[in-house]
């Protein structure tokens, strides 16, 4: 994986020589999505805050300033991931609500 496809030798090492027959080695990232979450009235602020420790490795200090900002704004990006870890740390996010019988709602958006 250290192979990103920039480099000046096409990503493929001092084998190839020759006219450049392409532009980009391969696609330049996967896509990437941005996990939101969401403010609501009745999710204790403690327990987004232990959501963002739980499932996105903040310490306390990043997670109170993420929960802050979402509480004060609306809306707030835990995270920016693959569509596939995305996806599972909404749900996570989302079932781990549920489970606790809290409102708090996490989305996917496309970065
Ligand atoms: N607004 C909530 C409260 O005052 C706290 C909260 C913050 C809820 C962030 C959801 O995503 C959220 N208890």
């Amino acid at each position: 994986m250290a192979d990103d496809g920039d480099a000046p030798d096409g990503g493929q090492g001092a084998g190839q020589v020759g006219l450049a027959t392409r532009t980009r080695a391969k696609p330049k990232k996967p896509n990437q999505f941005k996990v939101l979450l969401l403010n609501d009235d009745y999710t204790p602020m403690e327990f987004v805050v232990l959501a963002l420790k739980r499932f996105f490795q903040m310490d306390l200090e990043q997670a109170t300033r993420v929960m802050l900002h979402v509480h004060q704004r609306g809306v707030g990006v835990c995270g920016i991931f693959t569509y596939e870890i995305a996806e599972t740390k909404v749900n996570q996010v989302m079932d781990f609500a549920r489970q606790n019988q809290h409102p708090l709602q996490c989305t996917l958006e496309k970065a």
